[in-house]
């Protein structure tokens, strides 16, 4: 990703109230039209449901899910589709530090309660996202300064009320979410200024202590192929395996463009972490493009997307994959990366795109 790239996610990324204000701003979803069955005879014999992604997945042994967000739990017909398409979900923000511990110990769990509520009634999986983070930090833990005694109990007591409170109830704690940079090197987040690299193994143990159930995973964007973020993932886990950190996982986010290209070697990057002795996850899967969305731009757009599919199938223990969201309507882009979008499976409209049919093949269906 270049610098521009990622610092326009990241200024603009402080801000979750954009992107659900975004949400809020959009036009009410209508119903999928009539399919043309519901004219023909009442001889006709009826057609079998077609199975949906979250079941075609699971006959990979492998899940297929959509993260979500609470303003969108107002949207019957988008809901509809969250709870019977998908096998899994993850709360877009409702588990982020200033959502969870919006002033210092005083915790919050109103709004990931509501998405674990939803995902227990749709039998779906949770992966938790996330415990420790460099962005959407309540104010409390940005406008000041912390020495290391201060800030290692701190983190300490976040980790584990928040993994103890869904103790047993998530598959997955994405613990450390994007701690490199692109050239590999730490990113300089207030733990790792305050109490170097080490804030990451001690992040893990705490986590592990709180929930041992759960797969720990490390979870970054621009790590899908070979290149020199994803090497760096690959040497710390090989060293926090060897020093026998419980690190379980690690999560490519897979957020792509199509102006940027398909990433090299995505198949050989989650084969070599399998071989670590690692699971892997797709965890924030979506592909955008600069607008206007052409058939050509959504055919290519299809094409990734089943290519990114079948890498995952082809590893066994790549264990799933979750759109970041299932439909333009709720995306994140637009609101982030001005005149790009329509990087989902579904239209704005909740109806599917190439993307969503080709996906479908690969699984099978
Ligand atoms: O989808 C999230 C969006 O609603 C927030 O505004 C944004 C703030 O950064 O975070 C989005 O999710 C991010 C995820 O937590 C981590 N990887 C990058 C995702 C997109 O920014």
């Amino acid at each position: 990703m270049s610098m521009s790239r990622s610092m326009s996610r990241h200024l603009v990324a402080l801000s979750a109230a954009v992107c659900v204000a975004a949400g809020l701003a959009a036009t009410p979803a209508t119903a999928e039209p009539a399919s043309k069955e519901s004219a023909t005879t009442e001889s006709a014999a009826p057609k079998p449901r077609p199975k949906t992604l979250g079941e075609l997945a699971r006959k990979h042994h492998k899940y297929f899910g959509s993260a979500t967000d609470n303003p969108e739990f107002t949207d019957a017909a988008y809901l509809k589709l969250l709870g019977s398409e998908f096998g899994q979900t993850t709360p877009g923000n409702a588990m982020k530090w200033y959502a969870t511990e919006p002033e210092p110990g005083v915790f919050d769990f109103t709004a990931a309660d509501e998405v674990m509520a939803f995902a227990k009634n749709h039998h779906q999986k949770v992966r938790g996202h996330t415990l420790v983070w460099h962005s959407q930090l309540p104010a409390w833990l940005t406008d000041r300064t912390w020495t290391a005694e201060e800030l290692r109990p701190v983190l300490k007591n976040h980790i584990q009320t928040v993994a103890r409170h869904y103790k047993g109830k998530v598959i997955h704690w994405d613990v450390v979410n994007e701690a490199f940079n692109e050239d590999g090197t730490y990113r300089e987040s207030v733990f790792y200024k305050t109490l170097g690299p080490g804030y990451i193994a001690d992040a893990l143990r705490w986590a592990h202590e709180a929930d041992p159930h759960a797969k720990l995973y490390l979870n970054d964007y621009n790590v899908d192929g070979l290149n020199a973020k994803s090497d760096a993932y690959y040497r710390l886990i090989k060293q926090l395996k060897a020093d026998g950190v419980p690190i379980e996982g690690f999560g490519l986010q897979g957020h792509l463009a199509l102006q940027y290209g398909y990433p090299a070697g995505i198949k050989e990057n989650i084969q070599r972490f399998a071989d670590l002795g690692v699971e892997v996850a797709i965890t924030e899967l979506d592909i955008r493009m600069e607008l206007p969305a052409t058939p050509q731009k959504l055919a290519t757009q299809a094409t990734w997307y089943a290519d990114y599919v079948r890498a995952c199938l082809a590893v066994r223990k790549c264990v799933g994959v979750t759109l970041w969201d299932y439909t333009d309507k709720y995306s994140w882009i637009p609101a982030v990366f001005p005149g790009e979008g329509a990087a989902l499976p579904y239209d704005e409209d909740l109806r599917p795109k190439p993307a969503y049919h080709a996906i479908r093949k690969v699984l099978g269906g």
